[in-house]
């Protein structure tokens, strides 16, 4: 008799996808678990992070120019030590690191890993929702792995995902068929299935944008907002508008209820603040994944070439519908 447990881990169910693909070497699996792991320890050290002195500011400042803190240094670490432990990666960027750190050169190390270890860091100091995303690639260099294993297009992502630590811990991820989600389990202190096959709404409720900027935008990113704001309810109707500040936390809402994120490029900052690698590929993939969209506001985030390891790219992202109207009203704003 076959026993089906009504727990289903991460482990679990996804050694169950791969066994859909003989070919599949298990080493993929592997590397997701060991990222759920270092996530699982930072998730701890967060949840710890208001008893322990590690809310202050390290004093370092990253390659962004921002002041590092405590935790996104404990948290670069985590991830790091994660990664490296099983030898399966090559090399790994991170948002806070300058260049990308060798792993591993052996024949073993096939991936390549990009993260941003902890997004969202000004939310810390207020007890906010933070997130880890991470995106995974295949190695493309022979001999030693160079900086072209972690500058690839996103369309040639082999994984990506985000972890959200809120009022639980949730793991979002994508193998490029479906997106999963798992919430942690703190009594077994395991991921488990709680969202199979999570799919965005066409048109949401929700706009997520940092509104402060709103006179630096161009007159196409003002007209698609207060388009958003209901301006002609009868083409539209209003969205709510909800703003935490941490991509992770705005964009996980926005793909269980449906809405759209935007960090658009402005006069000061014309490429935007969010960075094209490790946080709008991972999460362009995860979108399209469960039916979304996510652009510039004119080409699709997955084909942008990288030229550089932090390169920022505006982003529109979400509900496929209201993602539309955004390039299209750029785009009449523009012709
Ligand atoms: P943070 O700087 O706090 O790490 O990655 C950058 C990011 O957060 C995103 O998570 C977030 O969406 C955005 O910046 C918030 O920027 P603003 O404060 O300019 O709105």
């Amino acid at each position: 008799m076959q026993h089906r447990s009504a727990v289903r881990t991460i482990e679990a169910f996804i050694l169950e996808q791969e066994r859909k693909h003989p070919e599949a070497t298990g080493e993929l699996t592997n590397l997701l678990y060991d990222i759920a792991l270092g996530t699982k320890v930072v998730g701890a050290a967060i949840r710890r992070a208001g008893l322990m002195d590690i809310l202050g500011r390290a004093g370092a400042v990253n390659i962004q120019g921002e002041e590092q803190m405590k935790l996104d240094v404990f948290a670069n670490e985590s991830m790091k030590s994660a990664l490296h432990q099983a030898g399966r990666v090559c090399v790994m960027a991170s948002e806070e690191d300058p260049e990308p750190t060798l792993l591993a050169d052996s024949d073993g190390a096939r991936y390549a890993v990009l993260i941003d270890p902890l997004d969202g860091s000004s939310n810390i100091d207020v007890n906010g929702a933070v997130g880890t995303i991470f995106s995974i690639y295949r190695r493309v260099s022979e001999g030693k792995p160079c900086v072209d294993d972690v500058l690839q297009t996103g369309n040639k992502q082999v994984a990506a995902g985000y972890v959200m630590y809120g009022s639980s811990v949730m793991l979002v991820y994508t193998t490029g068929s479906g997106v999963h989600g798992f919430t942690l389990d703190p009594t077994i202190g395991e991921f488990v299935l709680s969202h199979e096959n999570l799919r965005i709404p066409d048109t949401g409720v929700y706009l997520s944008v940092n509104e402060s900027n709103f006179y630096r935008w161009s007159r196409g990113m003002q007209l698609a907002v207060r388009a958003f704001h209901g301006e002609q309810p009868e083409a539209m109707k209003a969205k709510n508008s909800r703003y935490i500040g941490s991509l992770v936390a705005d964009f996980h809402r926005n793909l269980i209820a449906g809405g759209i994120f935007l960090y658009p490029g402005d006069s000061k900052n014309p490429r935007g603040k969010l960075r094209l690698s490790y946080e709008a590929n991972p999460m362009a993939l995860i979108a399209e994944q469960a039916g979304g969209a996510a652009t510039n506001g004119v080409d699709r985030i997955l084909d942008i070439q990288p030229t550089e390891l932090h390169q920022r790219t505006p982003l529109v992202i979400g509900s496929k519908k209201d993602v539309e109207v955004v390039t299209k009203t750029l785009n009449g704003a523009t012709s």
